[in-house]
């Protein structure tokens, strides 16, 4: 069997990198264990405040911000830490050479329900050693990451992480405490016939993605001559990790019920962490049109339409997308 901290020291090149995912990760056991305790550890309903993104916090969403942010300023290859939660960045180590991104409880809507939740996070370089770290040091490319994960509180927790080529997932095992390598190589199949949407939003939608899912509910009798399904997890962590393990596709597209008018989702900590996963195991991820990857943030907090999974569905709604730009 081979550990993390094994697949760390044989994989990743960076000693530094390593460290903060073994930081992340280690904090990652205690949200497991508090996740298991559910109601018996009153850490459920909500936090009684509002976060930056204007959605009322859960007692967890900020127990497992305070238990990550307490762990990464104290990691001194961390320079700077920015969070779904907190409306600011947070410096940390000046001398430190990574920044990191976490969504600390994606799907937290989900916690009192008992579904599945999620820690997200991305793993950046730091240009300005020496400096303390400020918003700006993070507006950097998804492509310029250095590594990208989510854990995933489910039946069981599971870590998914891209620290090289490839992407790999590891499961906690509850008596050793030590996340075991099971699936060294994960790869997603270019086409599938399952999607993930939250179809209660159709009308914020533009005409493509309308046509797209029309498309999709015609199944055999429409143009894709073929029948297709959906699975809406509502935690973006469990849907892409649905899509890593037999493909699929997810969005959650432009929709004009938000203020920026680009979508629900994150670019920093959700969008760009995702489309390093899904890109590395085969997969496609887009705005609908653009790589998320290529996309130069101008806001840590920033929103983007999200469409990524099976390559060949991707490229499918970008050519719809395409061709309603040039009617
Ligand atoms: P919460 O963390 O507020 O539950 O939001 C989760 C999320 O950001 C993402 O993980 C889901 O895919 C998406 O929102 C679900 O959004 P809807 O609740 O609008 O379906």
């Amino acid at each position: 069997m081979t550990t993390l901290a094994q697949y760390l020291k044989d994989h990743a090149s960076n000693p530094a990198v390593n460290d903060v995912i073994t930081t992340i990760t280690e904090v990652g056991k205690t949200i497991s264990q508090l996740l298991k305790k559910g109601a018996l550890a009153d850490i459920l309903g909500e936090a009684g405040n509002q976060n930056v993104q204007g959605e009322e916090q859960k007692k967890l969403d900020v127990l497992a911000n305070d238990l990550l942010l307490e762990a990464l300023t104290k990691n001194s290859h961390c320079a700077g830490v920015a969070s779904e939660e907190l409306d600011d960045a947070t410096p940390a180590n000046a001398d430190g050479s990574l920044l990191v991104l976490f969504d600390p409880l994606d799907g937290s809507s989900n916690i009192d329900i008992n579904m599945a939740v999620g820690t997200i996070f991305s793993i950046l370089p730091y240009q300005r050693q020496g400096q303390p770290s400020k918003n700006g040091d993070f507006l950097q490319a998804g492509n310029k990451q250095l590594a990208a994960g989510y854990l995933l509180y489910g039946t069981s927790t599971m870590l998914a992480l891209t620290v090289a080529d490839d992407v790999v997932m590891f499961s906690l095992d509850p008596d050793s405490g030590d996340y075991i390598l099971v699936q060294d190589k994960v790869t997603i199949d270019a086409d599938t016939s399952e999607y993930a949407i939250n179809s209660s939003n159709y009308r914020y939608w533009r005409a493509p993605m309308q046509q797209y899912i029309d498309e999709l509910i015609a199944g055999e009798a429409g143009v894709r001559a073929r029948d297709f399904n959906t699975r809406w997890v509502a935690a973006m962590v469990g849907d892409v990790h649905r899509i890593l393990c037999r493909g699929g596709l997810f969005t959650y597209p432009f929709d004009t019920k938000y203020a920026n008018k680009a979508g629900k989702l994150r670019l920093m900590y959700e969008a760009n962490p995702m489309s390093l996963l899904i890109e590395r195991a085969g997969g496609g991820a887009t705005d609908a049109i653009n790589r998320i990857l290529d996309i130069e943030p101008t806001d840590i907090h920033q929103r983007i339409p999200v469409v990524l999974g099976s390559k060949n569905e991707v490229d499918y709604i970008k050519d719809l997308h395409l061709q309603h730009e040039n009617k």
